[in-house]
């Protein structure tokens, strides 16, 4: 009961009959969706892994909300900082201060300080990303090598990304280091976890170890996407306030 008491959390704006017909729906989120009489939704944690710590956050985000961050993304992706790169070949955008601003944005950021138990200003603008078919981001860490990046607001603890999107297939995200068995990575059999994309759930995990150094088991990648899109947003969290 007190696990359930801190995990609940109201999602705004209440989901429709239709919304929620179509989560109860997903075989995959059956066992774990709880849906109130008054229509709130419970987000329901998942240790994936402790060391690197991996937390799958199931129900995080509503769809209007999914769809209201694919909304404002999609017409910036192609004037926004996206690289193309053999690192990574999506494409991205950040959010603006206003756009930050917005009730729905701000609902989701105060979520996510909930969740991670990280202030909301130590965050850093929140990054949109759309791949296409066969793009990928290959392994990489989220913290800083190069220290200059960490004057201000200090290095980055964490990272939370949101999944926008299931019709996708590949795209999952990669880590090598946090697990023994085999799984897919965009069709391709690895040996490592591999979590995928599914609309509404948010993955958080923590570029430090409980002994406060950088932990490099969190080296991580986007598998390539097979069909369809993934979309994604990018929540990365400093050790310090960034305002
Ligand atoms: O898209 C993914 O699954 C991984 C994204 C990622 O590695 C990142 O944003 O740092």
């Amino acid at each position: 009961m007190a696990h359930r008491l801190l995990t609940s959390h109201r999602l705004p704006p209440n989901p429709s009959a239709e919304e929620r017909g179509r989560r109860g729906a997903r075989s995959d989120l059956l066992v774990i969706i709880d849906w109130d009489e008054d229509g709130s939704v419970q987000v329901k944690p998942e240790i994936l892994s402790w060391s690197p710590r991996i937390i799958l956050f199931h129900n995080f985000l509503s769809m209007q909300e999914c769809d209201y961050l694919k909304a404002i993304g999609r017409p910036r992706l192609a004037v926004s900082l996206g690289v193309t790169s053999k690192v990574r070949t999506s494409s991205g955008m950040f959010l603006t201060s206003e756009e930050q601003n917005l009730p729905i944005i701000q609902a989701i950021e105060n979520r996510i300080a909930v969740f991670s138990q990280i202030p909301a200003e130590n965050g850093e603008q929140m990054q949109v990303l759309r791949y296409k078919q066969s793009q990928f981001y290959s392994l990489h860490f989220d913290y800083f090598s190069n220290v200059s990046h960490t004057k201000k607001g200090g290095q980055r603890v964490a990272t939370m990304l949101m999944y926008l999107n299931d019709d996708v297939e590949g795209g999952e995200t990669f880590f090598p280091m946090a697990a023994a068995g085999e799984c897919s990575c965009g069709g391709t059999m690895v040996r490592g976890l591999c979590v995928k994309p599914s609309q509404g759930d948010a993955l958080l995990f923590w570029s430090l170890g409980l002994n406060g150094k950088l932990d490099p088991d969190t080296m991580h990648a986007g598998c390539p996407v097979l069909r369809g899109e993934k979309w994604s947003a990018t929540k990365w969290m400093r050790e310090r306030t960034l305002r």
